[in-house]
């Protein structure tokens, strides 16, 4: 009995402390900057065709240095912001160099990465006028190419596991806003969501989470995050105010910094380490320590 007793307390430890260590803020010096010494993951373009808009539609998908056909990976759906498309993760944020770092530092639980072209409709580059009313409304309609065009493809091709429990979505700015959208109004599909710098197409918060307790029995992580001098932080904040008063567990982290490639290069870093791992939730509330809008 003793023994028993010895056992789980190690256990609880040893646990704990796991979990602990993911309580990181801002990644560390150099978590972006490419190592010549580690094992590196692959980078393709996917070409699906889209029910939703009638055309064959590109996606960019990068696959961690350990991949192998004979294992299942969850997938985390990494979105773009009204300027871009589905290279402007690659080109400004280079997250195939962050990963393959945390893969090399033991930080990632091996995962597939999609980086989807977020604007469906048929022209869906970010050219001429990127806020007109169509081209934003694309952004909402991406929700059906997502769950009924690119995911079932990604699941027909790839490797991959198909719970909500192992499927997350997260973007920046539009996409911050989408995969809170899409996230929240699909808790059968996704367990974990994270918006970046999320633009005005967020929903009230009312509409985002209309049955708080549904959210927090489902969600295994919800992460909100931006800069403290990006104009856009009302649509961040609101969310999480009303996530307090509805006792909804999430990760609300402001950090120094405007509406650029900085803070969701942070974010990506932060959201990814605790993705598919045991979360603690009472580990959240810290996370806001020390500022003004806890
Ligand atoms: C807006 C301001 C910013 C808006 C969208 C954005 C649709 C998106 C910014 C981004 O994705 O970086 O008024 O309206």
């Amino acid at each position: 009995m003793k023994k028993t007793l010895y056992l789980f307390i190690c256990m609880i430890i040893t646990f704990g402390n796991g979990i602990a260590q993911n309580l990181e803020k801002q990644a560390p010096q150099g978590f972006d900057v490419v190592r010549n010494d580690i094992p590196k993951g692959k980078i393709d373009t996917i070409s699906y065709n889209s029910k939703t808009v009638g055309v064959t539609r590109k996606a960019i998908i990068y696959t961690p240095p350990s991949y192998s056909k004979s294992k299942k990976y969850p997938v985390l759906y990494l979105l773009h912001g009204i300027g871009g498309d589905e290279k402007e993760w690659l080109t400004h944020g280079q997250p195939q160099v962050i990963l393959d770092n945390m893969y090399a530092d033991g930080k990632l639980e091996p995962m597939i990465v999609v980086m989807p072209n977020g604007r469906a409709m048929k022209d869906d580059r970010a050219t001429g006028n990127i806020m007109a009313p169509d081209k934003v409304e694309a952004f909402a309609t991406f929700e059906k190419d997502l769950l009924n065009d690119l995911i079932p493809f990604i699941e027909k091709k790839y490797p991959v596991l198909k719970d909500r429990e192992n499927r997350a979505i997260a973007g920046l700015s539009m996409g911050g806003g989408q995969s809170l959208n899409f996230g929240l109004g699909n808790l059968d599909k996704f367990a974990w969501v994270g918006g970046f710098s999320s633009a005005p197409n967020t929903k009230e918060p009312s509409v985002l989470v209309p049955d708080p307790q549904a959210a927090k029995d489902k969600l295994k992580l919800l992460f909100i995050s931006c800069g403290d001098a990006d104009n856009l932080i009302r649509f961040s904040e609101r969310t999480h105010e009303y996530l307090v008063e509805n006792d909804v567990p999430h990760i609300y982290y402001i950090e120094p910094g405007v509406h650029d490639f900085k803070v969701w290069k942070n974010g990506l870093y932060m959201f990814s380490k605790l993705l598919f791992k045991p979360v603690d939730q009472a580990e959240f509330k810290e996370y806001s320590m020390g500022s003004k809008h806890l």
